[in-house]
């Protein structure tokens, strides 16, 4: 019996991709909208997360730090993939608010494993090196049950430092580096919510130089529910007392012990 055309693509098709991760559950991975033009701040129009809730999967793109010292935005001066990345920009920055990038709730299955990853790129003229202080990406992951009304578990926390560690460099401004991690969601788990933080150096000198970041991903199987509309809003920060809610993401080897997670925006923004 013969195949029919459409078949022997779709065959052609499984067969060029063996063994391919299922598909990407962001949208707007590539920080490809807003389309801008040069290197614009989030604040001052180059928001990935306010586009078409249809066209991104991001709820927010700022930088908690108001003295200026640590910027994040979107530029098309560099990309891995498409023409645009984000940007984090320290400003001889010590010990400031972080820069953050988070996701709405993705629909993810319970049990099943997922790999988160961002690529990751030193800029050429203002690299992040070892001989500063080096700031930190905090990847922070917490999974929701159907209701979204509260958090299953305290959410778990990687830590990255930038560029790297000294024995074991991860960005550099040669190439693009993929930086990744993989979570199994908890039983009841029906959505995911990821949220990227960059930090300034809390216990070394002050850093300054500019790192950018392109495609990420979440790479796992897709769940059944839709979010609702108005998801919970972000766990708050601790009130008044000094032992945060969550536990601390776990230290880098040496020789900085990064603070708790940052305090998350109060509200959704108006898309
Ligand atoms: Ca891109």
């Amino acid at each position: 019996m013969r195949l029919s055309l459409s078949s022997a693509v779709s065959l052609a098709l499984a067969l060029a991709v063996p063994g391919a991760f299922a598909e990407n559950l962001l949208k707007n991975a590539s920080f490809e909208v807003p389309k801008i033009s040069g290197k614009v701040a989030a604040n001052k129009g180059a928001n990935v997360a306010i586009e078409d809730e249809y066209l991104t999967s991001w709820s927010h793109f700022q930088t908690m730090d108001r003295s200026g010292k640590v910027t994040i935005g979107v530029t098309d001066e560099i990309a891995r993939t498409g023409k645009q990345s984000i940007y984090v920009q320290f400003d001889k920055a010590a010990s400031t608010k972080p820069a953050l990038l988070m996701s709405d709730l993705i629909p993810v299955k319970a049990e099943e494993k997922y790999r988160v990853s961002i690529w990751g790129r030193v800029d050429r003229k203002r690299p992040l090196t070892l001989d500063q202080g080096r700031p930190y990406m905090v990847l922070s992951v917490e999974f929701y049950p159907a209701d979204q009304a509260s958090e299953i578990g305290d959410g778990e926390h990687r830590t990255q430092m930038i560029p790297g560690a000294p024995e074991r460099l991860l960005f550099t401004s040669a190439k693009w580096s993929e930086y990744y991690a993989e979570f199994r969601a908890p039983q009841g788990a029906e959505f995911m919510k990821v949220t990227f933080n960059w930090f300034s150096p809390k216990h070394e000198a002050e850093a300054d130089g500019i790192i950018y970041f392109d495609d990420a991903s979440i790479e796992g199987v897709a769940g059944a529910l839709e979010p609702t509309l108005d998801p919970p809003p972000p766990t708050e920060p601790p009130a008044g007392g000094s032992e945060p809610a969550n536990p601390p993401p776990p230290a880098p080897a040496s020789p900085a012990a990064p603070a708790a997670v940052p305090p998350a925006p109060a509200s959704k923004p108006v898309k």
